[in-house]
Formats: C-alpha cells, sequence, structure tokens
C-alpha cells in the first residue's frame, strides 16, 4: 500500500515530495473513459460496481496518482431521498420535480439509504480487494446537495435556495438536518465498506454571506463529521480561501484549497498540524506543458519539504484538459 496520501494526512510525510491526486481525476478528459462512456450512459456507470470498479482505476493505472477516488458522485444520494435524477448531456443534472419550501419535506426522513446505495459498498469493497492505492470516498454537504435539490439542477445564483434561506431559515435549518442525517449513513457505510479517507463537498458554499456560511454551511460540515465513524476527512468548498478558518475549526484532518488561496499564508495562519489540499488553478492544465511545470513548480517551492501537504488542483479538471498537460503535472510532481 503507498501511504504517502495517508502520511500527508496525518503530517507525517518525511519523504521529500507530497502526494498527487486530481479532483475529478476519473473523467471526460481521458480517452479510456469517453471508450466506456460510449457504451454506458452516466447513471449505468454510477449504479455499476464492476464499470465504478474499472472507471475508478482508469487515472491509477494510466497515471498512478497516490489514491483513488470512488467513481460516484455527490447526486445519486437523491435517489435514496426518493427525488428523479437524470444527466443529459451538455446540461448536466436534472432533479425534477425540485424541492419547494411549501413541499411536505418529511417524506424524505426514513428512507432507506444504505439499501438504495449498495452498488457504491459493493464497488468499495471490490476495489479495496484490488488496489495499491488508498480510496477516498465521499459525498456533498448538506447545503450543496440542498441547492440541487432546491433548483432542480446547475446554478450560479442560487436565487431560489437564497430566497429560502433568507425567508424561511427555519425550515431551511429542518431540511439540512434531514440531508445531513442522510449523509452520515452514506459516509458511514462507506467508512464500514473499507475507504481510507472521506471527503466532503461542499461546492456551492461560496455563494453564502458570513453569517449564512457559519450557518448553513459549516455548522452542517461539522454535524456531519461527528456522526461519523473514525477516517481521516478532508473539507472542500468553493470559497475556502475566504472561510479557511471557518472550516479549519471543524477540525477536520485537512482543507483542500481553491486556487485563489495562497498556500504559505494559510499555512501561517492555521498552523502546521491541518492536512492542506490544492491547489493549482484547472484552467492552467489547458495551456502547455512548459507552463503547467512553471505553476506547479511555483506551488511545490512554496510548501517545500511540508509533512502535511497533497498537491491537487483548486477544482474539478476540465474535460477538454490535454492528456500531455496532466503528464507533465505528474511528471514536474515525482522528480522534485
Ligand atoms: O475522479 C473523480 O473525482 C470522480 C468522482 C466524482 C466526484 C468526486 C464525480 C463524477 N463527481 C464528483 C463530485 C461532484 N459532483 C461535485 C463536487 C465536486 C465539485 O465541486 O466539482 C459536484 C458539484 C457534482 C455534481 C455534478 N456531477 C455535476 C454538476 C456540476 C455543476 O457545475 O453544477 C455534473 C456535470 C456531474 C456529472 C459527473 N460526475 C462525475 C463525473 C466524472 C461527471 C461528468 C461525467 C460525464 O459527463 O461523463
Amino acid at each position: 500500500m503507498n501511504n504517502l496520501a495517508l502520511q500527508a494526512l496525518s503530517g507525517k510525510n518525511r519523504s521529500g515530495r507530497p502526494p498527487l491526486w486530481l479532483m475529478r481525476q476519473a473523467g471526460r478528459y481521458m480517452h479510456e473513459y469517453q471508450a466506456i462512456r460510449k457504451r454506458h450512459d452516466l447513471l449505468t456507470l454510477f449504479r455499476t460496481p464492476e464499470l465504478i470498479t474499472e472507471v475508478t482505476k482508469l487515472p491509477i493505472d494510466a497515471f498512478g496518482f497516490d489514491a483513488a477516488i470512488v467513481f460516484s458522485d455527490i447526486l445519486l444520494i437523491s435517489e435514496a431521498l426518493g427525488f428523479t435524477l437524470r444527466f443529459e448531456e451538455a446540461v448536466g443534472p436534472i432533479i425534477d420535480p425540485p424541492l419547494s419550501p411549501e413541499a411536505d419535506f418529511t417524506q424524505l426522513v426514513g428512507r432507506d439509504i444504505v439499501g438504495s446505495l449498495q452498488y457504491v459498498y459493493e464497488a468499495i469493497r471490490q476495489l479495496k480487494r484490488t488496489l495499491t492505492v488508498p480510496l477516498i470516498g465521499f459525498a456533498g454537504a448538506p447545503f450543496t446537495l440542498a441547492t440541487y435539490l432546491i433548483e432542480g439542477g446547475s446554478s450560479r445564483l442560487m436565487r431560489k435556495t437564497k430566497r429560502w434561506f433568507f425567508q424561511e431559515p427555519e425550515s431551511f435549518t429542518r431540511l439540512l438536518d434531514i440531508l445531513a442525517m442522510a449523509t452520515i449513513e452514506h459516509l458511514n457505510a462507506q467508512i464500514d465498506a473499507g475507504v481510507d479517507a472521506i471527503q466532503i463537498f461542499d461546492s456551492w458554499a461560496n455563494v453564502l454571506p458570513a453569517p449564512q456560511f457559519q450557518a448553513f454551511a459549516a455548522n452542517f460540515m461539522d454535524k456531519v463529521m461527528k456522526g461519523l465513524k473514525p477516517c481521516p476527512i478532508i473539507l472542500f468548498c468553493r470559497g475556502s480561501s475566504l472561510y479557511a478558518h471557518e472550516l479549519a475549526a471543524i477540525k477536520p484532518q485537512g482543507i483542500s484549497l481553491d486556487w485563489q488561496a495562497d498556500l504559505p499564508k494559510i499555512r501561517s495562519s492555521l498552523g502546521k498540524d491541518i492536512c492542506l489540499q490544492g491547489n493549482l488553478d484547472p484552467d492552467i492544465l489547458l495551456t502547455s506543458p512548459s507552463v503547467v511545470r512553471k505553476e506547479a513548480l511555483r506551488i511545490m517551492e512554496q510548501m517545500r519539504d511540508d509533512p502535511a501537504f497533497i498537491f491537487n488542483l483548486g477544482h474539478g479538471i476540465l474535460p477538454e484538459t490535454p492528456r500531455a498537460n496532466v503528464e507533465a503535472l505528474i511528471a514536474c510532481v515525482r522528480d522534485f
């Protein structure tokens, strides 16, 4: 087992080079993935343990990243909660009908979350039998999951969500409570199945003003974390450079930083114990190998010999990323 990733998560990587994996490392930038996607639609991929296992391993076999991430999605739990989910080409996820403040969302309580998502846990068990690197499980944070349920899919402005929580904070809080309980069940089942670490994504928490960030994002990531069995946890949100202190106060093993963050500044203000993950701008991977090397080296120099640093992107890898640039990044981190 390559434990560089787990060593960095516990602040004990003395090897001189950081572990490396990418956000959304299994995906459309890989021709192997595109070939599998031609044969199966996305929901079939997400629901079939053998296909989950195959896709999870693609980037490990092709590039040798230091950790694998279960090929799944933060929105599959919405099906377990009784919503209808589909993914439309060139549009993204659609939840139809979406959730409104008038709906009786007590119907979301008492669902068999773990029973509905068995295919995820079966894939984790399969992967653990053969993987040679640590396996990361994940879920969306309650706030980000709520935005998809309320907006009915991807949204940039989150107008319906914001109207709901500004006008009716109590009922919004009740909704987040229900989603937190379901998320805890899903993550504990992933831990039971054998994942080595958990990442919680609050991708849209950047739309929140500071008081609401605390009330709806930070407090609910905290609530989820407190419900989990022992396992290293990494928290991510867009806006993590703005809210790094609030995230660190929840006391996860690691936080994943967006590309706006100044890593040395955040390291000196948070202290050396917490693992920092990040933060190359994914757009840099659209340039050229020499630019990728220059920008990656800048980060490597900044974090040189930091025993609690993991090299990653500041957000998900883009589908149009040229493979040569991913290869240049890997060589740069490996040879540092
Ligand atoms: O290697 C991996 O990381 C793959 C596993 C993975 C993860 C960790 C996928 C597969 N999705 C996710 C997390 C996820 N899904 C997040 C949180 C991380 C982030 O902020 O990027 C979010 C917000 C989603 C929701 C989602 N899933 C969207 C909408 C994004 C938006 O802007 O609103 C979309 C398009 C998906 C589909 C999806 N999920 C995963 C992949 C590889 C894809 C695209 C697949 C394809 O089109 O073939």
